[in-house]
């Protein structure tokens, strides 16, 4: 894919990959879902509507594009759902390297497969915040462990997985959950004590991995499996702020919006929750401000960055 137009429409000077603090990288893939196809065609929905969104956000006062936003290549391997996980994987790692603040925008949730590898791989004590409907904590699903319904299987295993927004699941992957680290959406409409509890059980270094069928199909129809019960946008927005305030955000990813022709506000929404997304990153930090991911890689021992560096923002 080639790409002819920036993030959001916004200026080329913005855009480029050496002075933009945040990476943007499209993964239109997929291989695996069982139920509605069309999730790859998230992506170019998700941009297309970001450009006829307003780039002032009025609750933080702020224009967090002026950060500069580099939209990567889209990430197109699809030659096995395994190979596609590799190909996210290197992609995401080389941006995090590069010490931006890499996104990551799907594709079925089988891409965050390779998003936390690499943000597990490069970020000590990495908290992993699972936002969706299901627990997709199945360890290999029609034949393969790259499959959607394994997409946190791997970071139950190797990080802090906390899952928020539950509703669906099969029992077999009960013996797999830590339910004093799992949110179900039926307990959630009941209390909402869930959020502090939540963010009380995070390490510093979060990545958020956020599966729009978190949401209610009231507000988030177009996904590939919508299900009832779900997450309303301003409680939504609420949680992810606390998270932002209080922890280490170092990258998120957004997948599984299945576009509808005839229903674009979906394709708003996500558009909506990404820009909300950074602009509570980057909230209180100038845009001349240094941009310091604090990474360390732990595969070849770089420690680059203090750890206690996080006032800067
Ligand atoms: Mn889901």
């Amino acid at each position: 894919m080639i790409h002819t137009k920036t993030y959001a429409g916004i200026p080329e000077d913005l855009a480029k990959l050496e002075t933009a603090k945040i990476v943007l990288i499209p993964v239109p893939y997929d291989g695996t879902s069982t139920w509605q196809k069309g999730a790859d065609k998230g992506p170019d929905a998700f941009l297309d509507a970001s450009e006829n969104m307003e780039l002032y956000d009025i609750e933080t006062d702020s224009e967090v594009y002026q950060q500069g936003v580099f939209l990567a290549d889209a990430v197109t391997e699809n030659a096995s759902p395994e190979a596609m996980v590799e190909a996210v994987h290197q992609a995401t790692k080389k941006y995090i390297k590069k010490n931006k603040f890499v996104t990551i925008f799907g594709g079925e949730h089988s891409v965050s497969i390779g998003t936390i590898r690499a943000f597990n791989e490069m970020f000590e004590d990495l908290t992993v915040l699972h936002i969706d409907a299901h627990a997709d904590l199945r360890e290999s699903y029609e034949g393969s462990t790259c499959n959607h319904a394994c997409a946190v299987y791997e970071a139950s295993q190797t990080t802090n997985l906390i899952q928020v927004g539950i509703r669906s699941m099969d029992s077999i992957e009960k013996s797999i959950m830590d339910e004093e680290k799992t949110y179900f959406a039926h307990e959630m409409a009941m209390d909402d004590s869930w959020m502090d509890s939540a963010i009380d059980q995070m390490t510093d270094n979060v990545f958020i991995t956020f599966d729009l069928d978190a949401f209610d199909p009231s507000i988030m129809p177009s996904t590939g499996t919508p299900e009832p019960g779900g997450l309303l946008y301003y409680e939504t927005l609420e949680f992810l702020k606390q998270v932002f305030e209080e922890k280490n955000v170092v990258g998120f990813d957004i997948v599984e919006l299945c576009p509808n022709e005839n229903d674009k506000s979906s394709d708003f929404l996500a558009a909506k929750l990404y820009y909300k997304m950074l602009s509570y990153k980057f909230l209180n930090q100038n845009s001349g401000d240094d941009f310091e991911s604090n990474f360390n890689d732990k595969t070849n021992g770089l420690n680059k960055f203090s750890k206690n560096n996080d006032d800067e923002y």
